[in-house]
């Protein structure tokens, strides 16, 4: 296999190194997420925090939006709508299975995932 010249493979390098600058940018901007109380998610640094919670058929989860950001926990059959700063939302799981969902305003960029079981 022939080598890539040395232009292409720096520029390469570059990209990849600007493309984890941005990512550790991402992680720290906003307001770090306290750890969550039982059965609940904390919104935080761009997260959501802890991104799988595996909790007992009939369990209310709450989450709560610390970050200077707006978010919206979003499932696929409901969601909280918009999470201002200091705002919650709760949703009881009463059957089994995995409930994955994503910030309505960050996309796949912020995901998580419930756990009933
Ligand atoms: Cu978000």
């Amino acid at each position: 296999m022939k080598m890539l010249s040395n232009p292409t493979v720096r520029s390469l390098l570059v990209g990849a190194s600007l493309l984890a600058s941005s990512a550790a940018m991402a992680q720290i901007v906003g307001t770090p997420p306290p750890a969550p109380p039982p059965n609940g998610v904390s919104i935080g640094w761009m997260v959501f925090l802890p991104a799988s919670l595996t909790v007992a058929p009939g369990t209310t989860v709450t989450w709560t939006n610390w970050d200077d950001s707006n978010h919206g926990v979003k499932f696929p059959d409901q969601g909280s709508g918009r999470l201002d700063k200091g705002k919650t939302w709760s949703r009881t799981f009463t059957t089994p299975g995995q409930y994955d969902y994503i910030c309505q305003f960050h996309g796949s960029r912020m995901k998580g995932t419930i756990i009933v079981k």
